[in-house]
C-alpha cells in the first residue's frame, strides 16, 4: 500500500516541491490547506492534480486533530509558517503562534490520534518532520555550523524555529514518537517568494532587462548565506524522514555568498553590470542582522547520502532566465503559475 504524507505549507516553495518528490516516490500525498478560497490552492491543484487536500490552520488545535484523524497519514511535513524574517518583528506575535506555537499543536495533534503516552516507545506511529531553519543559529558561535552548534536567534522567527525544534526533541524524548528537525540553510528557486533577497534579485534584474524597471533597491549587501538550490533540499527531508532512527540533520552546501556576489552573478547572467542599477537603501536594513550561515552537512553526506546537486551559479541562472521567461510571457510574478 502507498505511504500517505500530510504537508503542512504544500502551498509554499517547499510544499511543492515536496509534493512532487513524494508523488513521484508513489506516496498518497495530503496537504493542509487554509482560509476559505485560498487562491494559491488553485494553482496547486492544477499543476498537482494527484494531491488531495484537507482544509486546516496551524492556529486551531481542532482543524489539526480533524486533519490528522481524517487523512491517517504515515508521515507528516510540517513545513506551514510564517517564514519571512523582517515580518517577524512587525507581527511578533503572529509568528509565535504559527511558526512556533503551530509546531506544539501539530504535534499534539499527532500524539493524542496516535495514542502516544509518556515514556512509551511509539514504533510503527506517525512520523513527523520540522522545518527547522539555520536562523536559529543567528549570531553564530562557530563557522560552519554543524548539528551541534549553539542557538542565538536574531529575529522573533529564529526564536519561534528554535521553540519549535526544542520541542520536536522533546515530543521525540518524552514520548518515543519519530520526530526529526531539518536544520536548512537557505534554499532557493524561481519558485521562491517575491520578497526573499534571491527572487526578489533574479525579477529586478528581469525586470531592468526587459526595460521594465531602471533600478534594484535592497538592504545590506555584505551578509553572507549558504545559498542551495529547494529541489534539493526537500530530497533530504525525506531522507530524514525514511532513515533508521530519528534524528536531526543539517543541510546546506557549506559554501557561502555575500549578497553582493549574488548581485554580481544574477546581473551578470543576463549580461548587465550590477553597478549601474543597484541602489542600497537603509530602510530595508534588519534591526538585528545574522551576518553569515554556513552549513557543515557532513552528517547527512554520511548517515543519508544527501549531496546538494544545483551549484550557486546554476541556481542563479536558473532563477534569472526563469524571471525573464515569466515577465516576457506577461505573467504576475506574484500569481504565475509554479514554472
Ligand atoms: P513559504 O514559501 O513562505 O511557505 C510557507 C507556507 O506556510 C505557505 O504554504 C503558507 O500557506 C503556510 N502557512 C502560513 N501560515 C499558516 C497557517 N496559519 N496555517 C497553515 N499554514 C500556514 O516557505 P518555504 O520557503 O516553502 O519554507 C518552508 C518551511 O521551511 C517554512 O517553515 C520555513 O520557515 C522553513 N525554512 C525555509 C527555508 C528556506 O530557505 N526556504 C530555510 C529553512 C527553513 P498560505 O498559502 O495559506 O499562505
Ligand atoms: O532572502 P532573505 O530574506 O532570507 P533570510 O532572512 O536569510 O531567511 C530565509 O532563510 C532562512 C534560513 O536561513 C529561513 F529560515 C527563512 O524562512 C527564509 O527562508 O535575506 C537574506 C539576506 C539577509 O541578510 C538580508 O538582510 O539578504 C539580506 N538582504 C539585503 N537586501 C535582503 C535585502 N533581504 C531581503 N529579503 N530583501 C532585500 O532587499
Amino acid at each position: 500500500m502507498a505511504r500517505r504524507a500530510l504537508i503542512t505549507g504544500i502551498t509554499g516553495q517547499d510544499g511543492s516541491y515536496l509534493a512532487e518528490h513524494l508523488l513521484e516516490q508513489g506516496y498518497e500525498v495530503w496537504g493542509l490547506v487554509r482560509g476559505q478560497a485560498n487562491p494559491r490552492v488553485s494553482r496547486m491543484r492544477r499543476l498537482l492534480s494527484d494531491v488531495q487536500v484537507v482544509r486546516g490552520d496551524l492556529l486551531d488545535q481542532g482543524s489539526l486533530i480533524s486533519a490528522v484523524e481524517r487523512v491517517q497519514p504515515d508521515e507528516v511535513y510540517n513545513l506551514g509558517a510564517i517564514s519571512f524574517v523582517p515580518m517577524s518583528w512587525e507581527q511578533a506575535e503572529l509568528t509565535a503562534e504559527v511558526t512556533g506555537m503551530g509546531v506544539l499543536r501539530m504535534l499534539e495533534a499527532i500524539r493524542v490520534c496516535s495514542g502516544a503516552s509518556r515514556g512509551s516507545a511509539a514504533s510503527g506511529q506517525i512520523r513527523f518532520y520540522q522545518a527547522s531553519s539555520s536562523e536559529m543559529f543567528g549570531q553564530v558561535s562557530e563557522t560552519p555550523q554543524t548539528e551541534r552548534t549553539g542557538f542565538h536567534p536574531r529575529s522573533p522567527y529564529g526564536v519561534a524555529k528554535a521553540y519549535g525544534h526544542f520541542l520536536t526533541q522533546n515530543y521525540r524524548e518524552s514520548y518515543g514518537m519519530f520526530a526529526v528537525s531539518g536544520i536548512l540553510f537557505n534554499h532557493e528557486s524561481p519558485r521562491r517568494g517575491t520578497e526573499f533577497v534571491t527572487r526578489k534579485v533574479s525579477l529586478g534584474v528581469a525586470r531592468i532587462k526587459l526595460g521594465l524597471a531602471t533600478e534594484l533597491r535592497l538592504g545590506n549587501l555584505e551578509a553572507r548565506r549558504d545559498w542551495g538550490y529547494a529541489g534539493d533540499y526537500v530530497k533530504a527531508m525525506h531522507l530524514m524522514m525514511r532513515a533508521p532512527r530519528p534524528e536531526d540533520y543539517v543541510i546546506g552546501t557549506g559554501r557561502m555568498k555575500s549578497v553582493r556576489e549574488l548581485v554580481e552573478a544574477a546581473f551578470a547572467a543576463a549580461g548587465l553590470d550590477w553597478e549601474r542599477y543597484v541602489v542600497t537603501d537603509q530602510a530595508l536594513h534588519r534591526p538585528a542582522e545574522v551576518d553569515l550561515l554556513c552549513a557543515d552537512p557532513k552528517k547527512a553526506r554520511a548517515q543519508l547520502g544527501w549531496e546538494p546537486g544545483v551549484s550557486f551559479d546554476e541556481l542563479v541562472a536558473m532563477m534569472v532566465e526563469s524571471d525573464l521567461r515569466l515577465l516576457s510571457d506577461g505573467a504576475d510574478p506574484d500569481d504565475a503559475s509554479w514554472p
